[in-house]
């Protein structure tokens, strides 16, 4: 081999290290602002710390770069090809950046006789593969739970819906900019159920509405909704986590301190709390827990929580001063001669 071209595989590996470290470094600072994700900024850290550590005589490197007429610094700085709109760009952007570079560091320490290296470097391109689908589950959680913390929580009834369909219904809450939806039928066949569900799937992925299914964990994984939620009176919680995994949500409905309190012990990730006034919109429901309920779970209960039952227009600013940002209604948003109105109605008084 001559010289120039020696010179020519230092220059790429120095700039595929780069590449590697730069798009790693990025995924870390996402991963550290989200909540709970030690363990993805730790494995992110020690990869890249891995990828710079292995590299032998860095100054061969650093020497061989050219960093300003480097044609692809040039290419760069007169297209917009890399622009990002959201955050789930940005993750697989960077993830493909560091594969890439790491692909290209292991095939040209394949061709210059560093076979170790290569196989080394190899092993850290599965590494990022592996990284990037927990980021990826896990980020795609955190969203989720982002959006059931927003201001109102819809949920289905046909029933109650003035002789629009559920789909209907659903478009006119994702029209009114609401961020978490929950299917709610209790006497419908599967295969109805299963369709609509589809249906609504895809809206809520288009808008990035989180979507929630309602008692059925079967029909939830086979729409792959963002998560179930579940009564007291249903499996237990630990025997669902079993079924859905961790980067699925589960919610449960409690309406009493202890069983909130035993829904924090059991890793459910969100709670309702309720109900919370009289209802006729759920069968089987118990008395209402009143205000102080929801007082209670805003001070003692870390997850967050969805205050429901006979909630309107008309006591939500009650339910707001004892504590609850996020507030779930059915036969009031459901009902309402023009949903998207009544949304707009409520926003007023709770923000
Ligand atoms: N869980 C507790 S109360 C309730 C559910 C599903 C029904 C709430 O419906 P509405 O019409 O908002 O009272
Ligand atoms: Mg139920």
């Amino acid at each position: 081999m001559n010289k120039e071209s020696m010179l020519d595989n230092y220059r790429i590996i120095d700039a595929n290290i780069n590449r590697i470290s730069e798009g790693l470094r990025v995924l870390e600072d996402i991963a550290r602002f989200s909540t709970n994700s030690n363990d993805i900024i730790k494995s992110l850290k020690q990869l890249r710390h891995n990828i710079r550590k292995n590299l032998p005589d860095s100054t061969k490197f650093i020497s061989s770069r050219n960093t300003l007429t480097d044609d692809g610094f040039i290419n760069s700085q007169s297209s917009e090809l890399d622009k990002k709109f959201t955050h789930s760009d940005l993750i697989n952007a960077n993830f493909k950046r560091a594969q890439e570079g790491l692909r290209v560091v292991e095939e040209i320490f394949n061709t210059k006789g560093d076979y170790k290296l290569s196989k080394l470097y190899e092993k850290y391109r599965f590494e990022s593969y592996e990284l990037e689908k927990k980021f990826v589950l896990f980020f795609n959680k955190s969203k989720s739970l982002t959006n059931i913390q927003s201001d109102i929580y819809c949920l289905t009834d046909e029933n109650l819906s003035k002789g629009r369909n559920n789909i209907q219904v659903v478009k006119e809450m994702i029209d009114a900019g609401i961020k978490v939806i929950q299917y709610r039928e209790k006497e419908k066949y599967s295969i109805d159920k299963y369709n609509e569900c589809s249906e609504i799937r895809r809206l809520t992925s288009d808008n990035d509405v989180t979507f929630i299914v309602n008692d059925d964990v079967a029909l939830a994984l086979s729409v792959s909704s963002d998560g179930i939620h579940i009564g007291q009176k249903d499996l237990p919680v630990e025997e669902v986590r079993k079924i859905v995994g961790d980067n699925y949500i589960i919610g449960l409905s409690t309406h009493s301190p202890d069983q909130a309190d035993s829904a924090v012990e059991n890793n459910v990730d969100y709670i309702g709390a309720g109900p919370v006034f009289h209802t006729n919109t759920k069968k089987d429901v118990c008395d209402p827990v009143g205000l102080k309920y929801i007082n209670y779970v805003n001070e003692n209960i870390d997850i967050p929580f969805v205050a429901i039952g006979g909630i309107k227009e008309s006591n939500i600013k009650e339910v707001y001063e004892n504590g609850a940002s996020t507030f779930a209604l059915v036969s009031e948003i459901v009902g309402a001669e023009n949903i998207s109105q009544k949304i707009k109605d409520i926003r007023k008084i709770i923000t």
